[in-house]
Order: structure tokens, then sequence, then C-alpha cells
């Protein structure tokens, strides 16, 4: 059996009307929600390789990048559904009133668990991506749940890498300790996502400010992220930096 035309067929197929109604809560209120995206038992699937995943780390923090690396759990074919990278490539469309480039996601799953936990939440920033679809595979249910929390649709589009790199280190470096007294101080003045498993969640994570709230040591909190287009992805300058 050829499992992407398997997997396709279990992913909703959006309309372009509602697809329509999922960029205006994107704009309006900063995310939009897609309720029972994943079929059960995809969704099992997913479950049960955070469980090993978990498991061989010994119940501490492990992150996956990429398709590969997450390869039979389902969350890689996902990334391959025609049904899943039109709605990316439609969001940027409405977004960006010209043509999306091919669909070619960052992809991560993120399993926080254990005492590792403290370290990768709260960690306000932008993505350098357009557009993010967050996955929740597991969900804390007893306990704290790591809802993220989101100061939506902050900033525009930079022209330059220059301007998208100032907005970047403002958060990093000058405004994460303001940002984090705020979360403990005021948590209401933030939009805040509490994830259903199986619920397909997106906003716009580059204009975003974002980040996880931590959950308890003994549980554990799975994420998939599907990131698409990087505004900044030809520039001369990124490319330096990096070298
Ligand atoms: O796991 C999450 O809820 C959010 C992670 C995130 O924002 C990211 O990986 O860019
Ligand atoms: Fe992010």
């Amino acid at each position: 059996m050829d499992t992407t035309s398997a997997l396709d067929e279990t992913t909703p197929e959006i309309s372009d009307a509602y697809l329509q109604s999922l960029f205006s809560a994107m704009e309006r209120d900063g995310y939009c929600c897609i309720p029972d995206f994943l079929a059960p038992s995809s969704l099992m699937t997913m479950q049960e390789f955070v469980a090993s995943s978990v498991r061989d780390s010994r119940n501490e923090y492990v992150a996956f990048k990429g398709s590969e690396a997450v390869k039979g759990s389902g969350l890689d074919q996902l990334a391959k559904s025609t049904r899943f990278q039109s709605i990316f490539s439609r969001l940027y469309v409405a977004s960006r009133n010209k043509p999306a480039p091919a669909v070619e996601f960052y992809q991560l799953l993120r399993c926080l668990t254990g005492k590792g936990m403290m370290q990768h939440s709260l960690n306000f920033h932008y993505d350098s991506y357009l557009v993010t679809a967050l996955l929740p595979i597991v969900i804390p249910t007893v306990g704290l749940a790591g809802d993220l929390l989101l100061l939506p649709n902050t900033r525009p589009v930079r022209e330059t890498y220059a301007g998208n790199l100032v907005d970047k280190i403002m958060v990093d470096k000058i405004r994460q300790r303001s940002l984090r007294t705020r979360a403990a101080k005021d948590p209401s003045s933030f939009t805040r996502i509490k994830m259903v498993p199986g619920n397909l969640y997106l906003f716009w994570g580059y204009r975003s400010i974002h980040a996880n709230e931590p959950c308890d040591p003994g549980t554990v909190r799975a994420t998939a992220l599907y990131h698409y287009f990087d505004p900044h992805a030809h520039s001369r300058l990124k490319a330096q930096l990096r070298h």
C-alpha cells in the first residue's frame, strides 16, 4: 500500500471558504484551530513514537529535527501530504498576495519532560518562518499542561534580514526577562492556547512572540511543529553570518 496517499485520505480536505476563515482568525485572534485534524489511529501511532522516544531518553527532554528523524511515526508522512501542504501555500497566498513557493518544512518534534523542563520553557521568540503549525501529540492531563503563550502579530514581515535580526535579538536578549515576569504576573495579557492532542493550531510564527509554559517534570508534553517559508532565505547577510 502507498502510505503517502493512505495518509492523504485521512488528512481532512480544507475548502477555500474554510481556509479563508482560518486566515481571518489568524489575523484577528492571532491563531486558528482545526479540531480533530488527525485521525485517531494516526494520533495513536505518533503517541507510540513519543512514548518509546521518551523511554529511550530515560525520561529527559528529547527533540527530533527533520522528517527522517521521525520516520515511521506518521509525522514524516504528514509532511508529504498534499492536503496538508496546501493549507500552508494557501495561507501564504492569502497573506502575501503572490504565488506560494514550494512547500518545504522545517519540521520538529519536541518531547518535554524531566529535569530539563524549565530550560525548554518560557523561551520567548519569533520564529524564522512565516507560518507555524503546532500539532500537540501528548499533553499532560494532570498539573500544568504547558500551554502556548502568544503575543500575536506584533511585527510585520521585515524587508531585510538585518531588520529581522534586530527584532530577534531584542526579544532574545533585551525583552526576555520582562516577558517572563509578565508571564508570571500578568498571564492573562497573553493569548493562551490550551492544546488538545489531534487538533491542529496555526499562527504567524514569524510575526508573533511566543513560548510554551512548563509542565510538571513527571509528565510528558510532546508537540510536532511544521514551519513554512523563511522570508530571508536568500539574504546574503544571513549566508555570511551562517558561514
Ligand atoms: O512546543 C511548542 O509549543 C512551541 C515550540 C516553538 O515555538 C518552536 O519550536 O518554534
Ligand atoms: Fe516557535
